[in-house]
């Protein structure tokens, strides 16, 4: 063991949240180890070449600041401005997230963006190590064993602490759960996705409009595209598991262009491949997942989806992940006893994640069922009026989780507040111009202080 240098760590997982804690502490001179189960993705190249993207925001993008990760990250994205919602005739239009282009959100390749991340981890003094899987831990001895799935060969380390960023199957809450009740529960929700792609136009531009989260909204389920730099959409098609359709009504290759003929016809004319993609990969699992305790005193955290796997709908898993690293580094930082700053980590965050994962979850009938409906928009533009005749009170609720960096809690209690004044303003209304604007005003002077006064 590393008995002369406490600042030692060791992460497992070498995905999005493990390669940027693993630079934000090796850059404080902190002996860091990661181990990742995958093989080095700069050297065989990413998941057979397929795009899969993320929306990044003002909160990912701070973290990586932390790191100087931002510039080289932002090289490659792609600028959205807001959803492009597209009804069943065909018709699309843009709702915009904010109020102009430094309101915006950026589609970024998951692969590129962990590249980009292992290389700065590497360059900060980190030291990788992959193909190997963490398989036992024995927290007596703070000993952990590791597993080459190549030829099943062994290998074992000794850790002073171990940070858990291996994903939502984590491996290394499996391991604490043998020791501690961690109050582990996952709810599965009842719809799945698939991803699916749209190519270049012939002469390689976009086929669509770059600059937007495309959606296409159909009451319980609904498809989304993000583009990717290379001028290729990464579209996912989120349905329920059981009834029609459903991932279980819907099967073939066939059947799913059955249902993007009637539901999603001008989504299905850009899909060369729609049968192929479908039937290639089982669909992916939606879950939230929950845990009363996040470390086992100063030997074992977790951080990112080890700890609070959440529903993908408000395009927040990464950013909270990142929000994590910058957190764990900085209590790692101000405390050298290591339970007190794993406690004071898990104090911080837990209620800021369980807030993500209850607004991810609202947002998934937001975005299938509400966006193209008129009580919604109408809701939609008294927000963005009240925003403007109550600047710093009334903050659309997309604004405090997108493009600022207010805890997630406080942003969810003023969200809550804001939408029983929207609701009750415009109930009945077909227009702003019938709305009571002394009484709006007085609830909102009443129920909302001002922002930098709470937060
Ligand atoms: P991961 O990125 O899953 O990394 C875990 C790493 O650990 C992997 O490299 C894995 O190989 C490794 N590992 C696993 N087990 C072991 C082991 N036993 N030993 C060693 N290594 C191991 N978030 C956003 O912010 N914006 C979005 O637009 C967005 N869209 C999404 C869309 C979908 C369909 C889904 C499913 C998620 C989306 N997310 C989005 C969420 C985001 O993907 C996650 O929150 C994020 O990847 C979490 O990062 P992580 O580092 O905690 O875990
Ligand atoms: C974003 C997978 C994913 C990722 C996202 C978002 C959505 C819907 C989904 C939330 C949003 C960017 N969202 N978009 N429009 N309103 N809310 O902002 O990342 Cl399904």
């Amino acid at each position: 063991m590393n008995t002369d240098d406490t600042r030692s760590l060791t992460i497992i997982g070498a995905g999005l949240a493990g390669a940027l804690l693993a630079t934000l502490l090796a850059r404080e001179g902190w002996r860091v180890d990661v181990h990742e189960k995958r093989g080095d993705p700069r050297v065989r190249g990413y998941e057979g070449g397929r795009s899969i993207n993320l929306a990044l925001a003002e909160r990912g993008r701070h973290a990586l600041r932390q790191a100087d990760a931002d510039e080289a990250v932002m090289r490659q994205a792609v600028m959205m401005r807001g959803r492009m919602v597209h009804s069943l005739d065909g018709h699309q239009h843009l709702q915009r997230y904010g109020r102009d282009d430094s309101e915006v959100i950026w589609s970024i390749h998951r692969g590129d963006l962990n590249i980009t991340l292992l290389d700065l981890a590497e360059q900060a003094g980190a030291r990788l190590h992959f193909h190997q899987r963490l398989d036992t831990v024995d927290f007596d001895a703070r000993r952990a064993r590791f597993v080459d799935d190549r030829d099943g060969g062994m290998r074992e380390t000794e850790f002073d602490s171990l940070v858990g960023a291996d994903g939502a199957g984590s491996s290394l809450r499996a391991a604490m759960a043998q020791r501690i009740e961690l109050g582990e529960r996952t709810d599965f929700l009842d719809h799945s996705y698939k991803e699916l792609e749209i190519p270049p136009a012939a002469d390689g531009g976009f086929l669509i409009e770059p600059n937007a989260l495309h959606i296409w909204p159909r009451g319980h389920y609904m498809c989304i595209a993000l583009p990717n730099d290379e001028k290729t959409f990464t579209v996912t098609v989120f349905l329920p598991n059981q009834g029609d359709p459903s991932f279980a009504s819907v099967g073939s290759g066939a059947q799913a262009r059955a249902l993007f003929e009637r539901d999603f016809a001008d989504a299905l004319a850009l899909i060369p491949d729609l049968e192929q993609d479908w039937e290639r990969n089982p669909p992916g699992l939606l879950a939230t997942l929950y845990l009363d305790r996040w470390h086992l005193d100063g030997r074992a955290v977790l951080l990112g989806d080890a700890a609070h796997a959440m529903v993908p709908f408000h395009g927040q898993g990464m950013n909270c992940a990142f929000e994590d690293c910058v957190a764990l580094a900085r209590q790692l930082l101000r405390n050298s006893d290591r339970a007190a700053a794993f406690a004071a980590f898990q104090a911080e965050r837990k209620p800021n994640a369980e807030a993500i994962q209850a607004m991810a979850l609202e947002n998934y009938v937001e975005m299938r069922d509400r966006v193209d409906d008129p009580d919604f928009l109408l809701q939609r533009e008294l927000e963005r009026t009240l925003q403007l005749r109550h600047p710093g009170r009334f903050v659309p609720h997309y604004t405090m989780v997108t493009f600022m960096r207010i805890p997630y809690a406080l942003a969810h209690r003023r969200s809550e507040i804001q939408r029983g004044i929207l609701v009750a303003a415009t109930a009945g209304l077909a227009s702003l111009e019938q709305v009571d604007w002394r009484a709006v005003d007085t609830a909102v002077l009443e129920r909302l202080q001002l922002l930098e006064e709470t937060a």
